[in-house]
């Protein structure tokens, strides 16, 4: 399947068709015939060159790395290696969550081309958030996701010798964790060169960057972050990350995965759709239109919450067969009570880690070098910035005071009081 004979070289339109035309998990699935292969890049994404490829038969979705940041040019260069870990995240979370994934076709190592598994009618999550809608059994899907490849990843799982080779082999995805530790926990304490704001953000940013109690708790986040190997991570668990029909989710682009703390990713995806609450003003057509939206967003944090822990849960119960909290202290000395205190006390930690990484997400969005489109898409700049404010509001707090939020209602109602507050 890996091929290391030939030099790396991008795809384009043009090239696509004769360079992939005679691969024939590819042919097998889309049609032989290359002169009917229609070919279209939709890479929106800041990194890499996504192409759909139609034949008479079907479609796919071929994927290639590019050797550098494609949101910045040249001048940042990236390994191409990135698709290697996406290769490797994904056929993990495929055998951890069946169904969830795209599935893979061919992987081309020295191209740094992933083929695999075209979703239509899916879009991705974040545009249906800006169009205001809804989907059904999404929250669950995506807690489920969270609890099965976060508890399956990790040590309470895992057997040991192939978790460690794992570790071993996401050990080397230095240059992406390089950008997550950057963008995410340091660029947005200070004046870094990459950053940027809405102008109308400058008095709240000079505040946020003065706030000694944020910073401080941003910092341990980030150690928590760089020395908690539990788990495989997906890495980047935004809502760009999701694709959705009404009814259907599915999760894409694990390339940042990486073995961190469990609440990580589950924390970027609230942090998201947190995001996606406080912006939905910039998408109303009118005043208050969204408002029973934006109470639906809130009630899938709700949901993806309840339904992690709950599997997370019933894993716990059922399949604990790792090195940490061997079911022979536990369960075979007859002490389930025991077990159940010790989970609760773990989940204690992932809600409290979760409630953390979602608050520096949302901050790191709004003055970091990657923002998201629900905010960069509203023309009104007074208007964005608003919108941006609130999140940077929530976020602070949840940086700063998870450790005293016990509940979900609680951040939601927090979540509420910010949004109505005057300007
Ligand atoms: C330079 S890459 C910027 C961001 O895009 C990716 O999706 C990750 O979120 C990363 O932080
Ligand atoms: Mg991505």
């Amino acid at each position: 399947m890996v091929d290391t004979n030939n030099k790396y070289e991008p795809l384009t339109v043009e090239t696509l068709a004769a360079r992939l035309g005679s691969i024939k998990s590819i042919t097998n699935l889309i049609g032989g015939d290359t002169s009917k292969w229609t070919v279209k890049e939709v890479g929106d994404g800041n990194l890499n060159l996504v192409f759909i490829v139609t034949g008479d038969a079907g479609s796919i979705i071929v994927k290639q790395a590019l050797p550098y940041v494609r949101l910045v040019g040249d001048s940042w260069p990236l390994p191409l290696k990135r698709a290697f870990f996406e290769y490797h995240a994904l056929t993990r979370q495929a055998e951890r969550d069946p169904d969830s994934v795209p599935e893979i076709y061919h992987f081309d190592e020295a191209q740094a081309i992933i083929v695999m598994e075209f979703f239509t009618p899916h879009i991705i999550l974040r545009h249906s958030l800006m169009a205001g809608t809804k989907h059904e059994g999404m929250a669950k899907v995506l807690g489920q996701f969270c609890a099965r490849t976060l508890f399956r990843g990790s040590d309470l799982s895992m057997d040991a010798a192939k978790r460690k080779a794992d570790v071993a082999l996401f050990v080397d995805s230095v240059a992406l964790c390089d950008i997550t530790e950057t963008l995410v926990f340091s660029d947005p304490y200070f004046d870094a060169e990459r950053n940027h704001h809405t102008p109308q953000l400058d008095g709240l940013v000079a505040e946020l960057r003065a706030d000694i109690d944020l910073k401080v708790e941003a910092q341990h986040l980030k150690s928590k972050f760089c020395n908690n190997a539990e788990t495989m991570l997906h890495g980047d668990f935004h809502t760009g990350s999701v694709m959705v029909t009404e009814t259907e989710t599915k999760v894409i682009d694990p390339e940042f995965a990486l073995y961190g703390p469990i609440g990580f990713d589950i924390g970027m995806l609230l942090g998201n759709f947190w995001m996606a609450y406080f912006a939905q003003p910039g998408h109303a057509s009118a005043v208050g239109e969204r408002e029973e939206y934006q109470n639906w967003i809130l009630g899938v944090v709700d949901e993806v919450w309840v339904e992690f822990s709950s599997e997370f849960s019933k894993l716990w119960r059922e399949e604990r067969t790792g090195i940490l909290y061997e079911k022979a202290l536990f369960e075979d000395q007859g002490h389930n009570l025991a077990s159940e205190q010790a989970l609760a006390h773990r989940l204690q930690h992932i809600w409290e880690d979760t409630l953390g990484f979602a608050g520096v997400e949302m901050i790191r969005r709004t003055l970091s070098l990657a923002h998201i489109a629900e905010n960069d898409t509203i023309e009104n700049e007074e208007l964005r910035a608003d919108c941006e404010a609130r999140g940077l509001k929530l976020g602070r707090q949840l940086v700063v005071n998870r450790s005293r939020m016990n509940s979900m209602a609680t951040v939601n109602d927090l979540a509420r009081i910010i949004a109505k507050e005057a300007k």
